[in-house]
């Protein structure tokens, strides 16, 4: 049941103070980390980098970076954006030899007329700007991905949703020559793309972006991520949004797109991801473990984050500490999807 809840604005501060805010809670780590940087006069851009870098190094952190879910054919590709204004953005999608793609994704916006490289010429991007390359199938992604080939359960309490082979179509009605061979169990996979937002000492706002995408996601498959105004969009003249969870229905709604856009039209953060998640659930009816959520912070640093369903968390670090936050709203909050992360021991301010 669509649950019509007021959303609560989490931060309203007189002036822009600086500010990050990440997706999920193992955002939290890099968040405490980055945070006096930003504090001390960084930039925001400089800020989110970093943070989605932390994520990109941690080999516990299963969907983004070393570490990340294979594809159906056993590859790890990477995804990932940044953006600071409309006319300043990078992306990278499909790579599958550089580990630090947030970084290339900046290389692309600030070294070449390009906003998107994908795949096999990102990686020769990479390879040109002296990025080291780099294995990135993590021995337990391989495990996982061998179990998953053969229909073992993969993961533990994040991987306990129901069966629904919702991102695929079922085995009897996928006649493509690509499509890989599916077992029963195949099932869309609760997974955690990192999102941040920041806004500096200046009042410069930044996002990025990072991803392994969909576990055991066709091969070429590409989600919402690394794809401007889809999983991140900002520009300063009105804020900024990041969203995580299932890609493709995120892409139908120009999700992050839609919310800054809200808060031009003088939405607070807060109804604008309402209005997001509302569209969302009106045009594709997500299945109870299907799930979405987004951050949109204001030009003015207000910032809001919604779900569809529990088990979202907000990290967020101010000059008041580090925090792993639960979203101001949460659609069905009787649904839960997505449990603690494994590398969320260390959160907390
Ligand atoms: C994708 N949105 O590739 C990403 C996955 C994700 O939380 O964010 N999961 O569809």
């Amino acid at each position: 049941m669509l649950q019509m809840q007021i959303p609560k604005e989490a931060r309203v501060p007189d002036s822009p103070t600086p500010l990050i805010v990440a997706t999920w809670s193992f955002s939290a780590r890099g968040c405490r980390k980055v945070f006096p940087e930003l504090l001390s006069g960084s930039r925001a851009l400089d800020a989110v980098c970093s943070v989605a870098r932390e994520a990109e190094a941690d080999p516990s952190i299963d969907s983004v970076g070393f570490g990340g879910l294979p594809d159906a054919t056993g590859q790890v590709t990477l995804d990932a954006a940044v953006m600071t204004a409309p006319e300043r953005c990078g992306a990278v999608c499909a790579v599958a030899r550089h580990l630090f793609v947030t970084d290339l994704a900046r290389k692309v916006m600030e070294r070449t007329s390009h906003v998107m490289l994908a795949g096999a010429g990102a990686d020769a991007f990479a390879d040109a700007m002296d990025m080291p390359s780099t294995d990135l199938v993590s021995p337990a992604a391989a495990q996982a991905w061998q179990r998953w080939r053969v229909g073992e359960p993969v993961g533990g309490p994040r991987d306990a949703g129901p069966s629904s082979g919702q991102l695929f179509a079922s085995p009897t009605t996928s006649a493509s020559a690509h499509a890989p061979v599916r077992h029963p169990k195949e099932r869309e996979t609760p997974h955690d793309t990192i999102g941040v937002l920041a806004i500096d000492r200046f009042g410069a706002l930044a996002g990025a972006c990072s991803t392994s995408g969909m576990p055991f996601k066709l091969a070429g498959r590409v989600g919402d991520s690394p794809i401007i105004g889809h999983g991140l969009y900002v520009d300063p003249e009105a804020g900024g949004a990041v969203a995580t969870g299932t890609g493709e229905m995120v892409m139908g709604v120009n999700g992050s797109f839609l919310a800054v856009e809200c808060m031009r039209r003088g939405a607070t953060p807060g109804e604008a991801v309402h209005e997001v998640l509302t569209r969302i659930e009106r045009r594709f009816r997500p299945q109870s473990h299907q799930q979405v959520a987004l951050i949109a912070l204001s030009r003015t640093g207000e910032w809001s984050a919604g779900a569809l369903r529990g088990g979202f968390i907000v990290s967020c670090a101010q000059a008041s500490g580090t925090e792993m936050l639960q979203p101001n709203f949460v659609m069905h909050p009787e649904e839960a999807v997505d449990g603690p992360h494994p590398a969320d021991a260390g959160g907390g301010s």
